[in-house]
């Protein structure tokens, strides 16, 4: 590289990465191919619009790119159909499941699927932010709490934990268009098919955004929500181990929600696709199709359990009392008898110990300090720890959170 102080800072970052302990929930490190498809000339290329119909010339290998991406991404969802009948028509893939590769993240496919759906200043209902809902959840801070009307819902106070009565009586005195479920804090299993209900019983769409536990569904250790949403968005760097960008699957069917998402990516929202980033998700759709992947699942979810279950025996009180995925939470503030989550996230990455500070539910702090700790297990299991690591890295943060 011959820019010398791009060059110095990529060498520093690495360096940085190598000599911690990374405990963040979004991140995750992929492999060598996905950085060369990244990298590489596709990055040079334009081409707005879709597969076949672009409005640029020159985009045959692009087309093949983003329809190898799309099959993929369907196929590793078991959302393709490889029936006989299929092939004889001549599809390289049919689905009652159409895929966008296009978003170039999370926040924008999720923006893009309101836009679509839900005319401007009607109702949005989605997970309240310190309770484990992401901002582009309807959120006030977010577009999507100022474009749409949110309706927030909570969790409960009692264990921390969804209270699927509580949402849908909320869900049917609102009426909301679109209802989110998925989260980007909340450590236990969604039950998909009590959101369909209520989905139902109130006369709205269901979205799940599974950005933080893709890589699970895919793994086949978290349910899948395809058999009960109308649309599902993820991120696809998180547990699911690719690059930074986004998709939007869409159920097809006579209300033709896709073609309605499709048009709001391509032209409403965006320009021109991010080929190199489309065809590292290529990669890593074909990579979390394996064996290997789903080894490397069972494995995150078996260290967030065995880090969470060492903390609570250390005494820290764990956010819903467990988890069920890659991440947890814990409460440090203690109502006052502790320390806010800014500091224990400071005093922890003085120690090469990098998380994040995280509110926690019915939190009486602000989410620039709020009163925990939001710990993941994804990527330190890329790098190939097990639970006994996990037990080692709990027993850290303790030592450290409790020395002064
Ligand atoms: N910032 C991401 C996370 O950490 O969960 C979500 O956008």
């Amino acid at each position: 590289m011959i820019d010398t102080q791009i060059k110095k800072l990529i060498e520093a970052e690495k360096k940085r990465q190598k000599n911690v302990i990374n405990l963040i929930a979004s991140e995750n490190y992929v492999s060598k191919d996905v950085l060369g498809a990244l990298g590489s000339i596709l990055t040079d290329k334009y081409g707005e619009g879709y597969p076949g119909r672009r409005y640029y010339r020159g985009t045959k290998v692009v087309d093949e790119v983003e329809s190898l991406a799309q099959e993929r991404a369907l196929q590793l969802f078991g959302l393709a159909d490889k029936s006989p009948s299929s092939e004889a028509r001549g599809n390289s893939i049919s689905s009652n499941w159409s895929v966008n590769v296009q978003p170039l993240s999370g926040s924008p496919a999720n923006f893009a699927v309101y836009a679509a759906l839900v005319p401007q200043g009607e109702k949005i209902m989605g997970m309240e932010l310190t309770h484990g809902g992401h901002l582009t959840h309807g959120q006030k801070v977010s577009m999507t709490g100022k474009f749409w009307n949110s309706i927030l819902y909570t969790v409960s106070k009692e264990n921390e934990l969804i209270d699927y009565e509580a949402v849908k009586k909320l869900a049917i005195a609102e009426k909301p268009n679109i209802i989110v479920a998925g989260f980007t804090a909340y450590a236990h299993i969604v039950d998909f098919k009590k959101f369909r209900e209520i989905a139902d019983a109130s006369g709205a769409l269901l979205m799940v955004d599974m950005s933080h536990f893709a890589g699970l569904v895919a793994g086949k250790v978290y349910p899948s929500p395809f058999e009960y949403a109308d649309i599902v968005t993820t991120t696809t760097h998180k547990t699911l181990r690719g690059p930074r960008s986004a998709m939007i699957f869409t159920k097809i069917d006579e209300r033709e929600l896709n073609k309605k998402i499709d048009k709001v990516i391509i032209p409403g929202l965006q320009g021109g696709p991010h080929f190199n980033c489309i065809a590292a998700v290529a990669v890593a759709m074909k990579e979390a199709n394996t064996p290997a992947f789903r080894k490397y699942a069972l494995q995150v979810v078996k260290n967030a359990k065995a880090m969470a279950d060492e903390l609570a025996k250390l005494g820290w009180r764990v956010v819903e009392g467990g988890t069920e995925s890659h991440l947890l939470r814990i409460d440090t503030w203690r109502d006052g008898k502790g320390i806010g989550g800014r500091e224990a996230a400071d005093k922890l990455e003085a120690q090469g110990i990098i998380v994040n500070e995280n509110t926690i539910p019915f939190d009486t702090r602000k989410p620039m300090d709020p009163s925990g700790l939001r710990l993941g297990s994804a990527p330190e299991t890329t790098r190939g720890k097990k639970e006994k690591d996990f037990r080692a890295i709990a027993r850290k943060i303790d030592k450290v959170l409790r020395s002064n």
